[in-house]
Parts: C-alpha cells; structure tokens; sequence
C-alpha cells in the first residue's frame, strides 16, 4: 500500500473536517486504497500554521502555500482556503503535476473555473472538487434507484439548501459575503451543493429562469482569519457592505425533459442545513433530507393502491460504502463521514490511476450554471446554459 502525502493549504473548518477524514478513512475502509500521510499544512501566518499543525496532525507547517507546490515529495495538494484562492493555487499544483483535491465552489466564476479545467484536462492528475453531500449513503441510494429505472423516468427534482446561520443583520461579514473571496453568496456557497445533487441525480441543465435578492446589505466587520460563521455580536463597531446574494430561486430545465426548483438561503430561521430533494418519476418518488440523513423516503406506483405511500429505508451495511461505515443500519452517519468517504474515492482513483467525479469539470460546469443563474437574475428572462466539451 502505497503512502501519499498530503499538503493541506487552509486550517479553518475545512481544514479541520479535511484532515480527520486523512485520519480515519483507513481506519473506515480497510485495506485502504493508500495511505494518506499528513505531510505539511498551510495557513495565513506562521503561528496558524504551526498551531494547525499541532492540532491536525501534521509534520509541518508553512504560511507560504508555493513551498507546497515546490515540494518533491508532495503528491496530493489539499485547497481549503476561501473560493478566491482556489484557482490561484489549482493551477500551480498542475503546473507542478500533483494531484488536487479542491474545496466547492471549484473557484468564483465560470471564466476562473475554466482556467483551472485546462489545467488538468489531457493529464494524468487525479482531481476532485468536494461536493461531499453526494456521497451521503442515501443520496447515492437515491442514485442507485435512479438508475435502476425504480421511480421510472424523472420527472421533477425539487430541490432547497436553507440554513438561518446569517438570518441575523448582526452575524459578521463572514468572507462568504464579499463578492471578491466568494464570487456569489448563497448561491455559490450552498445552493452549488443542491446543483451538485440535481447534476448527479437528474442530469445536464438546458437553462434557468432565476430570481436573487440580498436581504442585509451590510454587517459588521469580523476580526481574525477564520470564519466566524454566524456568531452574532452586539452589532457595535464599523460594518461592511454585502455585494452577494442572500437568497436564489431557480426554475430549470434539464436535458432529459425533466423540470426542477431549487433555492438556496442562509437566512430562513429554524433551518439548519436542509438540504433536501423531492424527486418525481413516472414510477414512483424520492425524498431526502440532510436533516435525517441516515433516511431515503421512497414511494412506489407499484405498491397496491391500498398501500401506496412513503416507506423510510434507513441506510447500513447494505447500502453504499456500508462496508466501511457502521454494523448496524442507523446508528448514524455525520457530517465527518461524507468527507472520509470523499477522501476514500479520491485516494482510491489515485491509487488506481482513475478519475472520480465531481471533478473539475463538473465543478466548471456547475460554475456555468451559476453564471447562468446569475444573468438570469439580472435580466428576468431563461438563460440558456452552454455545456463544457469534457
Ligand atoms: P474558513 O474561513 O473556516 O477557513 C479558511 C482558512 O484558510 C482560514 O483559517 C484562513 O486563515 C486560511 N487561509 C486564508 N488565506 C490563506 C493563505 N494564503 N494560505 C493558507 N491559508 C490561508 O473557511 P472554510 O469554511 O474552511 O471554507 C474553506 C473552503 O471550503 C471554501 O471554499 C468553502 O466554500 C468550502 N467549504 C466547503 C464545505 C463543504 O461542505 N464541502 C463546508 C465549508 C466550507
Ligand atoms: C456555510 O453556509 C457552509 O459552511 C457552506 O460553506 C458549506 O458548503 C456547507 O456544507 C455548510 O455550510
């Protein structure tokens, strides 16, 4: 079994959640495809650096993320920064012909994410943007029924990210609120999670017809590197302007005839992360919620008239990557394992020498869809979505 080693760049919540999947992927799935070594870590200043080291389990640290990207013996570089670093960093790693696995959204724009696409197109470079929702046992469940033909063809896919972490005009102004970090708000930070799902569940998007609105136009200033992700303060002292979105309301249409919704806001009080799908087919109709994700709620047009109606199948061993998970159907699945079932395919394509999906590609074309959804936004009218030649 093969050692990769690994260069983190970024030792905020990603940073955290990345590098225990590194810890526990082969303690889940065992043998492991390789081993994940936790070489260097990456962060602002030296003394972040050094303190995300001590915590994350690294043998290094660094505040100059090129000493990664220089360093032979660095075969996996690892981009958890916020979204304006994402491009910057991707495409020295190419240059530098290590594999990349890069947080979502792949980077700010459609024109960004294609520089980072021709970076690793015609090369051998294993890349992965970290869409981990997908690889929740139900949703790839979800997928499995799907391409059995179990709910027939698809007809609807409804889709919602809400959360209520920034419902509050005194949450800070997180990076996630400054178009030039983050490229869009909710959009690009949550509702690229649900285009993700309907991408993996239903299929290519023809266009969008797409409304957008920002709700708090500024918040006050956060002080330190890390995001302070919704700790609401007293509101004294300066505030900043917002220039993303709040809230985005999608209509679209798929390639496959099928007609969807999905809408995405931080701002929905008593919403947590609730990420949800309702997808309808001419056979039958799924249902998943992030909330209760050890759950698939299925309905079948099959079952007696007199019996019709949602049954729940609670995900284990049976399920996908059941064999690594847990012994016992829900006894529970968290965030933590979504990101070391990532971390399982990634380093198994490499081990491999595969690809694995979502990758840069698909991360482009999601970054197009935004694009889209965003021009709609603008001129009230359906954009069509153009399609990257992968
Ligand atoms: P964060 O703000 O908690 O952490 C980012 C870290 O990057 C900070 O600690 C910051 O000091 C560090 N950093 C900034 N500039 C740096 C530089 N030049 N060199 C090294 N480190 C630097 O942000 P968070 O939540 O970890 O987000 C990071 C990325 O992960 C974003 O792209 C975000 O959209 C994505 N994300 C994905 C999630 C998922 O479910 N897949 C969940 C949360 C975030
Ligand atoms: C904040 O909305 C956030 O941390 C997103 O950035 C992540 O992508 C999502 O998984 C959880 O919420």
């Amino acid at each position: 079994m093969q050692n990769l080693n690994v260069g983190l760049i970024g030792g905020g919540f990603m940073g955290k959640a990345h590098s225990l999947a590194y810890a526990a992927m082969p303690m889940f799935f065992w043998p492991a495809p390789a081993m994940p070594v936790r070489k260097v870590i990456a962060e602002a200043t030296d003394e972040l650096a050094a303190q995300a080291a001590s915590r994350f389990g690294f043998e290094k640290s660094t505040s100059d993320w090129r000493s990664i990207i220089d360093d032979p013996d660095i075969h996996v570089v690892d981009i958890a920064t916020p979204n304006h670093l994402h491009a910057e960093i991707a495409i020295a790693a190419a240059e530098a012909g290590k594999h990349i696995i890069c947080e979502k959204p792949l980077a700010r724009t459609g024109e960004e994410s294609k520089a980072m696409y021709d970076a690793v197109k015609n090369t051998d470079i294993v890349h992965m943007v970290a869409f981990n929702y997908r690889r929740t046992p139900a949703v790839a469940l979800a997928k499995k029924y799907i391409d059995e033909g179990a709910i027939g063809r698809v007809i609807s896919f409804r889709g919602t990210y809400l959360q209520d972490w920034s419902a509050d005009a005194n949450s800070p102004l997180s990076w996630r609120f400054q178009k030039s970090i983050a490229g869009s708000g909710a959009l690009g930070d949550i509702g690229t999670h649900v285009i993700d799902m309907a991408r993996y569940l239903v299929g290519e998007f023809t266009s969008v017809n797409s409304v957008m609105s920002t709700w708090i136009p500024e918040r006050p200033l956060q002080s330190g590197s890390a995001d302070s992700l919704g700790n609401v303060s007293g509101g004294e002292g300066p505030r900043g302007a917002v220039d993303v979105d709040d809230e985005v309301l999608t209509m679209v249409k798929f390639a496959n005839g099928a007609i969807g919704s999905i809408e995405a806001t931080r701002n929905a009080y008593g919403r947590n992360n609730f990420l949800t799908f309702e997808i309808h087919g001419t056979e039958g109709s799924i249902v998943f919620n992030y909330e209760r994700r050890d759950e698939l709620q299925v309905c079948f047009a099959s079952d007696p008239g007199d019996r019709r109606g949602f049954r729940t199948v609670y995900t284990g061993p049976a399920h996908p990557y059941g064999e690594g998970l847990w012994p016992i159907p829900a006894l529970g699945i968290g965030y933590g394992e979504t990101k070391i079932i990532e971390a399982y395919d990634f380093f198994k394509a490499i081990a491999e020498g595969g690809s694995v999906s979502p990758n840069f590609a698909d991360g482009y074309q999601i970054a197009l869809i935004d694009d889209a959804i965003i021009e709609s936004a603008e001129s009230g009218a359906w954009v069509d979505v153009p399609r990257i030649d992968a």
